[in-house]
């Protein structure tokens, strides 16, 4: 006779294994918990005999994979408001970049900001998208480009998760853009990077990968290869922002360091794309940034979709060019603005953003062995996930077994 932790009866189950079973969905069905872990998981009516130390019944509400939020920037100081109504009076993104606004401005007011402020403001944020369902969250650094408010970044990132119960993976992105010290020396900024903030932070235990920018207005191919040849020296897998706003050959270049993910790739060629299906690599779709942006061209997602490249989507969270927190937005304009449906959209903020974090193993998908991260949702259809913009509908979140607090 199996012993459980928790058993949840009476449930309609999208398991999102990709079993051609169109969401893998179970109409009537249990899921046995133990040790946070999935024990079982099938038909009600074939539960084997057991004994569970509690019970629920579910009242036939969906149960999916609890969200992943695989791409934010959780943590900085101060906002950039004022920015987005001058966007929308007219100036450019990059622009305003170049002309010391942009992602400096919000690098002057983290670094100020001191390490309560920063981790009050982040875990604010981060108790808005676990209310949305959101059990698993990534968080880049960036806003530092220094190695002490890096460092005070990702120690921040770390700790959302001692209030939020949420798992946080950290990932260094010290190249998200050059520093106002090194302004006419990126290469020089560069070899920091690798020298002293890369092994620093690892070196801490603070970095589960590597992310750069790769842009015109940031670090070019090879000096992106430079701190990826870093990373790979010290075994961090890497990521990389991938032609977002010009094709830089981004995806082409994380598929050569076999990248967990490429994210944005609005310009990304159909040799990138190729090259991102050869490698495994995981495209993560982020239409907070492009409606923002006011961006015209969407990601090749037919492309994508037929060369079974994964795609996942995510908030891309951050003061400059996603001021969103809801991953679920993020699944609905997905769809409205990239034509994504509403099961790929599913799909990539479970299955395919766990494969973007490298925790596809462990999971993503409902099934035995995988860790017990479910929502529950007062809908009728999981596709009412993706239908619905501004809905509140989850009714309740279990990160490995246990049922978070949500309010
Ligand atoms: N993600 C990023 O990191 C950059 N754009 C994006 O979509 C810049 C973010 C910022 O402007 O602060
Ligand atoms: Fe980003």
């Amino acid at each position: 006779m199996a012993d459980w932790d928790l058993l949840l009866t009476n449930a309609r189950i999208a398991t999102m294994r990709g079993s051609g079973v169109p969401y893998g969905a179970i109409d009537n069905g249990a899921i046995a918990i133990k040790d946070g872990r999935i024990a079982w998981l099938g038909a009600n009516d074939a539960l084997p005999a057991g004994t569970a130390e509690a019970q629920r019944s579910l009242d036939a509400r969906w149960v999916t994979p609890a969200l992943i939020d695989c791409h934010t920037h959780l943590v900085y100081g101060g906002d950039r408001a004022a920015e987005f109504e001058q966007r929308l009076g007219g100036a450019g993104y990059e622009d305003i970049a170049r002309a010391g606004g942009g992602i400096l401005a919000t690098v002057r007011a983290t670094r100020a900001a001191t390490e309560e402020s920063l981790l009050a403001s982040a875990t604010a944020r981060a108790a808005a998208l676990l209310r949305d369902g959101v059990a698993t969250l990534e968080v880049k650094s960036g806003y530092g480009l220094e190695l002490d408010s890096e460092l005070k970044t990702l120690r921040v990132a770390r700790a959302i998760g001692a209030t939020t119960g949420q798992d946080i993976r950290t990932t260094l992105l010290a190249a998200h853009t050059v520093p106002p010290e090194y302004r006419d020396d990126a290469d020089g900024y560069v070899d920091l990077v690798c020298k002293s903030v890369l092994p620093a932070a690892a070196e801490q235990g603070l970095v589960d990968a590597v992310d750069a920018y790769c842009e015109r207005i940031a670090f070019s191919s090879k000096q992106v290869e430079k701190i990826f040849d870093c990373a790979r020296r010290q075994r961090i897998p890497v990521k990389l922002h991938a032609d977002q706003l010009s094709d830089g050959g981004g995806a082409a270049l994380a598929a050569r360091f076999g990248a967990l993910s490429a994210d944005h790739l609005e310009y990304t060629s159909p040799a990138g794309v190729d090259a991102l299906a050869a490698a495994g690599t995981v495209a993560v779709l982020l239409p907070g940034a492009y409606v923002t942006l006011q961006e015209t061209r969407p990601p090749p997602v037919e492309l994508l979709r037929d060369r079974g490249v994964l795609m996942a989507v995510a908030t891309d969270c951050n003061p400059g060019t996603s001021p969103l927190l809801s991953v679920r937005e993020a699944m609905a304009l997905a769809c409205r603005v990239f034509g994504i449906t509403p099961e790929e959209a599913l799909a990539g903020a479970t299955r395919n953003a766990a494969a973007a974090l490298g925790l596809a193993d462990d999971r993503g998908t409902l099934a035995v062995g995988k860790r017990a991260d479910l929502a529950v949702w007062q809908i009728d259809h999981p596709r009412d996930l993706s239908y619905w913009l501004g809905s509140q509908p989850l009714a309740d979140l279990f990160i490995a077994g246990q049922a978070a607090t949500l309010r």
